[in-house]
């Protein structure tokens, strides 16, 4: 039922995003050079205090766990992504998502209309300091449009996501069928 109600919305909404300019994407355009040898430098001169030296300098370190995207049933080029992000000492906002798995992917929420879910684009996700956001299943998600079968045949799929301080995080979505925790299934 649940799902059934998800499909024809994202049914629904690729048809409508069909009609959307195509909008540039700068994946793969990265030139950044600079500051990464510093940027190590300083890693190496602190304890290894977690699980995570490449954020040591940041000004906002961003965990993310859970992390996975949902395989789509054949004949579907859109799937959605899931995870739980949290922000370290700021807070954060994420802003975009990209991958090579998908020719676009947008964020959106899940809102009631006429006793309807129906998911809608939005701007981005707000982190508070300290605190996470889950993204799940009915919920909040990432959106991949025009998928590459052959990247989700591997089983993982990277995503770039990217905050709206220029950070970025490389994460590996885990192709599944259903959330990690849903056991017993
Ligand atoms: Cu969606």
């Amino acid at each position: 039922m649940n799902h059934a109600i998800w499909l024809a919305a994202a049914s629904a909404f690729a048809l409508a995003a069909c009609n959307d300019p195509a909008t540039p994407t700068p994946y793969g355009d990265s030139d950044e050079t600079g500051a990464s040898t510093q940027d190590v430098q300083d890693s190496m001169d602190q304890t290894p205090a977690d699980q995570a030296p490449a954020a040591a300098s940041d000004p906002t370190a961003y965990t993310v766990v859970g992390a996975w995207i949902r395989n789509p049933p054949p004949g579907r080029d859109v799937t959605a992504a899931f995870m739980t992000l949290t922000a370290g000492n700021a807070e954060g906002r994420l802003i975009d998502a990209r991958t090579n798995a998908a020719a676009r992917t947008e964020i959106h929420t899940m809102a009631m209309e006429d006793d309807v879910m129906r998911m809608r684009r939005v701007e981005g996700f707000d982190i508070p300091e300290g605190g996470s956001i889950t993204l799940a299943p009915g919920g909040d998600h990432l959106m991949l449009f025009e998928i590459d079968r052959d990247v989700l045949a591997t089983g993982q799929v990277l995503i770039e996501l990217v905050f709206e301080n220029g950070q970025t995080v490389n994460q590996v979505f885990e192709v599944r069928d259903t959330a990690p925790d849903a056991e017993g299934n």
